[in-house]
């Protein structure tokens, strides 16, 4: 993706998604440089448990995983963040691989490609792109034609395919769009190649609320950034003080919602985009959703997609899942 691609598909979603009812930013947008670090210090805080559950589990179960699928030559990793998740998994195995990082974030792949650079037996391709457009690429350059003609004899001279969807990326879909990504990850995969997913599990409301909205405030300055994205990018003139971050269990859509909402009554103008808001006291503007899964709900969606054999760890004092899913 060229950067004035991105830069237009930014201001056209902020353009349209702010003029929505509710009003509505796409948490992709959530991940410039300063976003990715706010992330990434989420995870170090002591109420959000999925990345250090996560960790725990792919360095308890990484050997296992590697033996499954010998030979494996490839990963693709759809959010890869810091690098981490990726870094811990690979110290299972000594085996050449490539690794495919597909982020939205420049910062983060670059951070990524950083920290694997300390893996020997690790190249690093990065793709700047979302995760569909990202697997679209990757999906090209696979389909050349002497892997085409193995792929057709279903044999794997080439290495296998891991796709890792870690973190639980997965829960910033919607059901649909969670079943077209998995259904599109299945389709890019030969048989006996393999899917990775972390999943965060429901668990008590009072964990998910310190989690999305913790005492230390990184989270709602995780949120907050959006606006401060979209005053430097797109010249708006958002008042970040006129703002609070407010974060919903909404146990219906088994989601955390996560909002930015009006402290009085303002008008705003983004300038780039020639948007002018008038916003209520009160009023929301919808973030982000994190959905939260039950480990047979995982396992049937995976099978609903395609998928064949699955394997799952789960942590039980965390709630969250590791789930291997074989293609056939
Ligand atoms: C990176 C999408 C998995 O939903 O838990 C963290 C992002 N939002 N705190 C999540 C996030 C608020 C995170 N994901």
């Amino acid at each position: 993706m060229t950067p004035s691609t991105a830069a237009s598909s930014f201001a056209d979603d902020v353009r349209h998604s702010l003029q929505l009812a509710p009003r509505q930013l796409p948490s992709q947008y959530l991940y410039d440089a300063l976003g990715s670090a706010l992330f990434d210090a989420i995870c170090e805080l002591p109420w959000y448990g999925i990345t250090r559950a996560e960790n725990a589990l792919l360095a308890g179960h990484r050997a296992e995983i590697f033996a499954e699928l010998a030979p494996l030559t490839r990963i693709v990793e759809l959010g890869p963040g810091d690098g981490r998740k990726l870094q811990t998994l690979v110290e299972g195995t000594s085996e050449p691989l490539t690794a495919h990082l597909v982020d939205v974030s420049a910062g983060a792949l670059a951070r990524a490609a950083y920290t694997l650079s300390d893996a020997p037996n690790v190249a690093v391709v990065t793709h700047q792109a979302s995760f569909e457009d990202g697997l679209d690429a990757i999906t090209r350059d696979l389909r050349r034609p002497a892997i085409a003609a193995a792929r057709v004899r279903h044999t794997h001279p080439d290495g296998r395919t891991l796709v890792l969807l870690l973190g639980s990326n997965i829960g910033n879909f919607d059901a649909l769009a969670a079943a077209a990504l998995l259904d599109r990850i299945c389709a890019l995969l030969a048989p006996g190649d393999a899917l990775l997913m972390g999943a965060d599990l429901v668990k008590p409301e009072r964990d998910l609320l310190l989690a999305y909205n913790d005492p230390l405030g990184v989270s709602g300055a995780f949120n907050l950034n959006v606006l401060l994205r979209i005053n430097r990018e797109l010249d708006g003139n958002f008042d970040l003080r006129a703002f609070r971050h407010r974060s919903v269990w909404n146990p219906a859509c088994s989601r955390m919602e996560m909002f930015l909402v009006a402290t009085r009554r303002q008008h705003v103008r983004v300038e780039a985009i020639g948007l002018e808001l008038e916003l209520e006291e009160g009023e929301a503007i919808w973030t982000e959703s994190s959905y939260k899964y039950t480990a047979e709900g995982l396992t049937d969606q995976l099978e609903r997609a395609g998928f064949g054999p699955v394997a799952q760890w789960i942590d039980r004092d965390a709630a969250f899942a590791l789930t291997l899913a074989r293609t056939i």
